[in-house]
């Protein structure tokens, strides 16, 4: 098979030469070409069947112990302008970066076959919606593709009558550390990568394409690329308010995505609709709301945490058709993760025996695949091509102090510097100090595909007299007392906050403004059947004007870090915040 497209073709002949695989094999997206694959995959031991009584049609894939994440140290953006790429990204030159993978590609299908993967991020009929094809050797790769985007024939139709397309190409290679690298050269609309075989790092549909390249494509065409989850709130009227929030790791996405209102706000016909848990796409409708949509078809969750407790959703998608990468088993072959259960797991993520001294028995950054039509709380607006219109923008971080649980920005470009100067705690699930503030504007710091100088400018450009902007929160699940306890109960509960927000969009909730934004006051919220102590009260919704003094200060500097492409507009709400804290 070829396609109709001669610019597809000449690519896909161009990457044949260079890489000399032994077959070549253009993905349809069928059910039949989907069991063949698992089929091969199954002999020779890269999926692993589970429990099919328990977990029909799941699988199990062992990555190598040393390719188990995303790799930001090798990760780069190659600009023809350094300043392009900014100081958030490491930075080569375009010939230097194809250079240097193109060695590396020398030869690396020889005796494998490749395989070319058109596919569709959003949905297949959206304006909205950007195509791609990743050539890849790995099959892996296509089994995780086929579940989180829109693969094959209706793409590849897409694609022939579009004429443009994202170049991704991936090879497993040798899996050695110091032969891997992932390059993105926005100006071609193009991405190598070598050496993974794991998620961020080899399906290039996520991470890759539709943030890295995809932020940039959307500043040059005036829409926005984000790391956002999207939520539906449907109240006990019938409408349903849509929330974009960005959070970085370990704060929990999925599983606000997939919240459980308290059983008084679902006996009252409040319902949570899930229509992403990753990444948003939005874009000013012409009625000046911006209109959104989930790029993707699936969820690549982190599966440690995941239990009846914290995403009841999440684990009833994970009961049949997943695949589970780098999890534990029991003894009868059903996946198994810390935090799951209590049960005691058989064999480890490596395939070895359980052994606790060997540290956990998944991988923290153990994984599944899912389609997203498997999720109880699904969204059947996930498939609309107008997407869905976005009332409220949270950002969030894990605080332990100072930062209250919510407080609302009081205009666009406000809400704009609470995005850009967010932060979180580390946590164990990362390498390095634990507990350490790291900003993470957005929660773009590893996928903003351009300079952040420049991408804070494109997000105070939506403001204008036609727009009919979101809001924009702040939220932090995390804040702790003096004792070290969690002052929030969080999960659930969390519902309450937004039902404050989204109050807030109809003009309908309480707020009192102060230095920092706007907060609830503590009436103002619901809060029946939640008992908060004095502390938890005084610490959640109040405002510590010397600790702020230090954070304002603190954003300064950060901004400043930026140099002279930093947005006027940017400082100019910093030294506004500095001087309404006095
Ligand atoms: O996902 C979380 N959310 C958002 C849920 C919609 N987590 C888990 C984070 C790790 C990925 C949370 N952890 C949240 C939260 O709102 N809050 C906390 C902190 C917390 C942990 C435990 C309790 C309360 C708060 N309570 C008990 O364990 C009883
Ligand atoms: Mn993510």
């Amino acid at each position: 098979m070829t396609s109709r497209l001669p610019a597809l073709n000449d690519w896909v002949d161009q990457v044949a030469a260079l890489t000399r695989p032994a077959a070549i094999h253009w993905c349809d997206g069928s059910d039949e070409e989907n069991q063949a694959l698992v089929a091969r995959m199954q002999a020779d031991g890269t999926l692993l069947p589970l429990n099919a009584d328990t977990h029909p049609n799941c699988w199990l894939h062992r990555s190598h112990p040393e390719d188990v994440a995303r790799v930001e140290h090798l990760t780069f953006v190659c600009t023809e302008d350094r300043d392009d790429a900014g100081p958030n990204n490491h930075w080569m030159s375009p010939a230097d970066g194809h250079a240097q993978m193109d060695e590396l590609f020398e030869g690396c299908m020889e005796g494998r076959t490749m395989y070319v993967i058109p596919y569709c991020m959003g949905p297949i009929d959206s304006p909205l919606s950007r195509c791609g094809v990743e050539i890849t050797d790995s099959p892996y790769v296509v089994a995780n593709m086929r579940l989180m985007t829109r693969m094959g024939a209706l793409a590849l139709a897409r694609i022939e009558r579009e004429g443009s397309f994202v170049k991704g190409l991936h090879s497993t290679g040798e899996l050695d550390p110091k032969r891997r690298f992932i390059m993105h050269f926005p100006e071609e609309l193009t991405i190598k990568s070598y050496g993974s075989g794991y998620g961020g790092n080899a399906l290039l549909g996520k991470k890759c394409h539709a943030l890295r390249i995809a932020s940039w494509q959307a500043r040059e065409e005036g829409w926005l690329a984000e790391h956002m989850l999207i939520v539906g709130i449907e109240n006990p009227q019938g409408q349903t308010h849509y929330i974009a929030a960005a959070f970085p790791s370990a704060c929990g996405k999925t599983n606000l995505a997939m919240l459980i209102p308290p059983d008084a706000y679902r006996e009252a016909g409040w319902k949570v609709w899930t229509v992403g848990d990753d990444i948003c796409w939005m874009r000013p409708g012409p009625d000046g709301r911006l209109w959104a949509i989930n790029p993707e078809a699936g969820f690549f969750g982190v599966a440690p945490g995941t239990s009846e407790q914290s995403n009841p959703n999440a684990l009833a998608s994970l009961q049949s058709n997943a695949i589970f990468t780098n999890v534990a088993v029991t003894d009868d072959n059903q996946p198994w993760w810390e935090g799951l259960d209590k049960r005691t797991p058989a064999i480890d993520w490596q395939g070895r025996a359980f052994d606790p001294a060997n540290g956990p028995a998944a991988h923290p950054n153990a994984r599944f695949t899912v389609s997203a039509r498997q999720t109880p709380s699904w969204s059947e607006k996930a498939e609309d091509p107008q997407g869905v219109p976005i009332s409220a923008i949270v950002f969030g971080g894990r605080r332990a102090s100072l930062v209250p649980l919510v407080f609302e920005a009081r205009d666009w470009a406000h809400g704009v510097l609470i995005g850009a100067s967010m932060g979180s705690e580390t946590t164990a699930a990362a390498t390095g100090a634990v507990g350490v503030m790291r900003r993470d504007p957005m929660a773009m710091k590893p996928f903003c595909g351009y300079n952040f100088a420049d991408y804070f400018g494109h997000w105070l450009s939506f403001d204008g007299d036609e727009a009919k902007l979101p809001k924009i929160f702040h939220v932090n699940w995390f804040r702790k007392g003096d004792g070290g306890d969690f002052l929030w109960p969080g999960f659930g509960d969390n519902m309450r906050v937004l039902e404050w927000m989204i109050g807030r969009v109809k003009g309908e909730a309480e707020g009192v403004d102060t230095p920092i934004g706007i907060l609830p006051t503590p009436e103002a919220l619901n809060l029946d059947g939640v008992d908060l102590t004095g502390e938890a009260r005084e610490k959640l919704f109040g405002v510590d004007t010397d600790g702020w003094k230090a954070e304002a200060a603190s954003i300064g500097e950060y901004l400043s870090s930026y140099g002279e492409a930093m947005p006027d507009a940017l400082h100019a709400q910093q030294r506004r915040l500095a001087e309404a804290l006095g």
